[in-house]
């Protein structure tokens, strides 16, 4: 019935504490104006205008909401696929509340998203949902690919894109396109994967400690 569905939240994650919260957006505004004003971004600009030579402004594009988390499992409220069996593994139990140390490895933007990856540890990746469809169809990139923040989507665009953009940034590199080289920024190296894919390697990961929990909304 209705009550038991409820029961089961909205999506499982790693929640950022809320001082951290602020420096990951700091990080990735200064990341968002330097993009912008690089002649390599104007460049490629009509990937998100659609026109040639129109301007933007990348703050504005991205809306952020919410609390800036890695979503491990979307259970939908028990209605989706597996929901009910990642509540039940003895990891999410165990671990459920316990605090974690992400390492966010790099930023990327698209049209449609900007993010940040996170690389999991072996012991996080216990807390990764078993399903092959949460890698989306793609070939053979190693769990917990999809693993991320999302920091901010276009207008009309659902934050689950944010997953769906990264893989097809890993994909592209899995199947040996490099990108086009850009430039060594201060935070790391920029690579351009086309279609108004960017992405930027830490040179430093970003830790981040994060509260392994649920949320209901
Ligand atoms: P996100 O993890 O990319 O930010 C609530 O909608 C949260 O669950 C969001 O954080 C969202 O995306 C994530 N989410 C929504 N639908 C999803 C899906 N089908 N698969 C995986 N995550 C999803």
């Amino acid at each position: 019935g209705p009550l038991e569905e409820m029961s089961l939240p909205l999506f499982f994650g790693w929640f950022l504490l809320s001082s951290v919260q602020d420096k990951v957006r700091c990080t990735s505004m200064d990341f968002l104006k330097t993009l912008d004003t690089l002649e390599a971004f104007k460049k490629h600009l009509s990937d998100f205008t659609g026109k040639a030579e129109k301007e933007v402004d990348l703050e504005q594009y991205f809306q952020a909401k919410g609390t800036l988390h890695c979503t491990t499992k979307f259970c939908d409220y028990g209605k989706a696929p597996g929901a009910k069996e990642y509540a039940q593994n003895t990891a999410v139990k165990e671990f459920y509340g316990s605090a974690f140390e992400l390492s966010l490895s790099a930023l990327f933007v698209t049209p449609r998203t900007v993010g940040a990856r996170v690389s999991l540890t072996e012991e996080q990746l216990l807390l990764w949902p078993a399903d092959p469809e949460e890698e989306a169809g793609s070939t053979s990139l190693p769990r917990g690919s999809r693993a991320h923040i999302t920091l901010g989507c276009a207008e009309h665009v659902e934050p689950v894109q944010t997953g769906l953009d990264l893989l097809e940034i890993l994909t592209l590199q899995q199947e040996g396109q490099q990108g086009e080289p850009i430039e060594e920024m201060e935070l790391g190296s920029l690579t351009y994967y086309g279609e108004g894919r960017w992405l930027l390697t830490l040179r430093e990961p970003i830790c981040t400690p994060a509260c392994f929990s649920s949320f209901y909304g």
